[in-house]
């Protein structure tokens, strides 16, 4: 789940101490921790504002899928629509701090694809849709915040691709 949790399920998995390779990569781990959690802060308290811009930036290159025969036409599935950016958003800020996909990956990747086909969910449009929070988290974001976030972003957009 974590580096941390990691290096020690493996470490004891062969009744050993961390090794000064673990060790390293756990010190990286934990020097980037303020940033990782002033990043992923940021993206919380904006949470409202990145799905709201990031919605209407998506429906306005895909009117399609808002439009009558759209997966997320009618009040009910535009809601459903922004609540699955809005647990997007909400599993990079679990990345983020974990500095690991692993949790994204276990709640929101695995089996996702074949869930969104037999919704009728275009994945494309589901991925710009991910690709637009991103687009609308850069403008919060500067320098290595910005890297450290895009990259949860890109690694979401590429899974659901
Ligand atoms: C945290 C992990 C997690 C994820 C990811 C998740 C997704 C998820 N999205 C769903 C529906 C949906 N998802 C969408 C989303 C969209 N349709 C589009 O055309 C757009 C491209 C896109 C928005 C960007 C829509 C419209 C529905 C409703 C579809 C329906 O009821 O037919 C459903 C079906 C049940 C429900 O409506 O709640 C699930 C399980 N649930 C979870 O617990």
């Amino acid at each position: 789940m974590s580096i941390v949790s990691n290096s020690i399920i493996n470490a004891d998995a062969e009744a050993r101490y961390l090794s000064p390779g673990e060790l390293d990569q756990i010190k990286a781990f934990v020097s980037g921790g303020q940033r990782r959690l002033r990043v992923a802060q940021v993206l919380s308290e904006s949470r409202e504002r990145i799905v709201k811009t990031a919605g209407s930036a998506l429906f306005q290159k895909r009117p399609d899928v808002i439009s009558p025969g759209g997966n997320a036409y009618g009040e009910e599935m535009t809601a459903s629509c922004l609540r699955d950016m809005d647990y997007y958003l909400r599993l990079v800020t679990y990345g983020i701090i974990a500095g690991d996909v692993t949790p994204i990956e276990e709640i929101g990747i695995i089996g996702a694809k074949e869930m969104y086909r037999s919704l009728g969910t275009p994945l494309e449009a589901m991925a710009e849709a991910v690709r637009e929070m991103k687009n609308a988290a850069m403008s919060l974001l500067t320098g290595a915040d910005a890297e450290e976030a895009g990259f949860y972003f890109d690694y979401v957009v590429g899974a659901l691709s």
